[in-house]
């Protein structure tokens, strides 16, 4: 029997840029199905505070077409991971290393749980503050 090894990982996801897609393809290592919990617009404006420049859809679209990604689910809050540990049989929780010891909790679900460190020098907040001067460069 062949048994799939499942992972997880949760995000925003916007602009999406080569350091997503690093730690997606680092993710999708520990196992044969990665799946994408993408936060919605209304978790980025309720509990994030942050506002995505693309819309869900949009972003959820982006993802669909990364070759690591298997499914993307909607992150709506930050309580449903546990629930979603054993909804989707997770095997392995992934996450970039701005959230080490965050999600710990989760090995109790049995889960094995990973930090792995950030892509430097670029983030979704970089892209904008530069985009920002360039215009006023123009
Ligand atoms: N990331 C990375 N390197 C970067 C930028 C981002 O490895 N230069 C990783 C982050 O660590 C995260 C993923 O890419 O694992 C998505 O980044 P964000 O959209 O910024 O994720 P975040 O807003 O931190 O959401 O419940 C968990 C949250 O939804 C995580």
């Amino acid at each position: 029997m062949i048994l799939i090894k499942r992972v997880i990982t949760y995000g925003t996801f916007d602009l999406l840029h080569y350091g997503h897609v690093n730690l997606l393809k680092r993710a999708k290592q520990y196992g044969d199905y990665l799946i994408v919990g993408l936060s919605t617009d209304e978790f980025n404006a309720k509990q994030k505070h942050k506002k995505a420049y693309f819309n869900y859809e949009k972003r959820k679209e982006l993802l669909e077409a990364i070759r690591y990604v298997d499914q993307v689910i909607p992150e709506k809050s930050w309580d449903q991971k546990i629930d979603d540990m054993h909804k989707y049989k997770i095997d392995t929780f992934v996450i970039g290393d701005d959230w080490k010891g965050k999600f710990d909790f989760l090995k109790k679900e049995g889960v094995q749980v990973v930090y792995l460190p950030r892509t430097p020098e670029i983030s979704t907040t970089q892209i904008k503050s530069d985009l920002q001067i360039k215009q006023e460069d123009d």
